[in-house]
Formats: structure tokens, C-alpha cells, sequence
């Protein structure tokens, strides 16, 4: 993650100068301070949000002022401009704002139900993990874990990145979303790039190479 900076024109960015006007703009957060802030805002919003003294709806809403709150009691110097500068930019989209709410768009463990979207999703998902994994993956398809739902990528390049998580040299899987979707699966687009579903049975797999 890089630097994020205000434009008093344009608002926030973080690459180069402000993509409207081109003024460079004043740095409020330092990309060291964003990585660290933000993983506590994913992870409040999505894993531990009673450790984190905040309260979510069933939709996995919280008030946006709690979480400035919480966030600027645990950390330093961080002030309402480089939270909401946080949640604006994310690269991923892993945010969303409504009006005075905030929730993270994919990746809860936490039980939430987040609304259908409406998004269309590409005929062929992917999605990267370990080659531990794989055996496994084999026989009982691709499961939520930890999670709420299985994550997957709109591209190989962004499953690699998944999958880096896990492994130096991740396993990339080609899902077959179009027969999932005529078999009745529901897919859902969360974010700007990950697709969610409850399960991926084996049969909609195929190892990419
Ligand atoms: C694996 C990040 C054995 C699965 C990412 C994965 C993503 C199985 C791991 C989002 C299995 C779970 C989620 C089975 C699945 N047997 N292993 N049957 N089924 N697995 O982290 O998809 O940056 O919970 O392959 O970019 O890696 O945080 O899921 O390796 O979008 O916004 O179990 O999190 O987004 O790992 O990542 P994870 P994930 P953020």
C-alpha cells in the first residue's frame, strides 16, 4: 500500500498526484500507518468486533463514528481524516459506506448477511491456494474455512496474489462459474474483485497450468 494524500479539490488519492487536478495534494497517512490501521479496521469489521467494542447489525453495519472512536483509542496520532482517507481508497474495495454506517464488504468469519448484489460475475473464476491444501481441495471442493464463504479471484493474477498468502508458489484453481450458476449456485461480486459463494464442489474445479 502507498501513501494516502487529500486534495482540497478533489479528495483523497494514493498514486502520484490527484487524478482530477493533478495538485500533489497533502500526505495524511504514511503507507506504514495505513497497512497497520487498516488490517485492524478488517479485522474488527470482519473477525473480532466485540474485542474491538463495536457492535454490528445483522448486516454487518456499524456506525462509522464507533469506529473512528475505537480506532483513534487504539492508535496514536491517527485522526477522522486518515480513517475515512483509509476506508475511501482501499485498493480492494474491502469497505463499504452508507451514509452514517460502515461494514467490510467480504471476508467475515463473524456470521453476517449481506444483502444480494446484483453484479454480474465472468463465466471463469479463480482461485489460489496452497498445494497442501489440494488433496484436500480434491476430494471435498473448495470451503469456506474459517470464513463465512469461499473467496474467489476474477483473474489469475489476482488468485496468484490470494494464494501468495498462503504458499511461495501457490496452486491456481479454475472455477466454473457459468455451470455453478446454471446448476443453481449462487456467486456474488463483493468489493472491487472478489466473488463469494457457500461451497465449490470439486466437480467445477480444474487445476490451471
Ligand atoms: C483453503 C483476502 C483444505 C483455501 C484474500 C484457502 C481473499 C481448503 C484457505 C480473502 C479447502 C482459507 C480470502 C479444503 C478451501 N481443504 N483447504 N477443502 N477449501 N481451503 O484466508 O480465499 O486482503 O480464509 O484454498 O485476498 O485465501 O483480506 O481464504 O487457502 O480475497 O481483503 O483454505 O482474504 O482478502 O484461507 O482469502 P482464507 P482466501 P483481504
Amino acid at each position: 500500500m502507498s501513501d494516502i494524500h487529500y486534495c482540497d479539490a478533489d479528495g483523497y488519492f494514493d498514486t502520484g498526484d490527484c487524478p482530477v487536478c493533478g495538485d500533489d495534494g497533502r500526505r495524511v497517512l504514511s503507507a506504514r500507518r495505513r497497512t497497520q490501521v487498516s488490517k485492524f479496521i478488517s479485522g474488527a469489521l470482519r473477525h473480532f468486533p466485540d474485542d474491538a467494542g463495536l457492535k454490528l447489525n445483522d448486516a454487518g453495519w456499524t456506525e462509522l463514528e464507533s469506529l473512528l472512536a475505537r480506532t483513534q483509542a487504539k492508535y496514536d496520532g491517527i485522526d477522522r481524516e486518515a480513517v475515512i482517507g483509509i476506508i475511501r481508497t482501499d485498493p480492494k474495495g474491502r469497505f463499504e459506506v452508507d451514509g452514517g454506517r460502515v461494514r467490510a464488504a467480504y471476508g467475515h468469519s463473524v456470521s453476517v448477511d449481506l444483502d444480494a448484489g446484483g453484479t454480474p460475475v465472468p463465466d471463469t473464476l479463480y482461485h489460489g491456494t496452497a498445494p497442501d491444501a489440494l488433496p484436500s481441495i480434491r476430494e471435498a471442493g473448495l470451503k469456506p474455512m474459517s470464513r463465512q464463504y469461499v473467496h474467489l479471484s476474477g483473474s489469475v493474477d489476482a488468485a496468484r496474489a490470494v494464494g501468495n498468502r498462503h504458499a511461495a508458489e501457490p496452486v491456481i484453481l479454475r472455477v466454473d462459474a457459468a455451470a455453478m450458476g446454471d446448476d443453481g449456485h449462487t456467486i456474488t461480486k463483493r468489493g472491487k474483485r472478489v466473488y463469494t459463494t457457500d461451497h465449490v464442489p470439486p466437480a467445477y474445479l480444474t487445476e490451471n497450468d
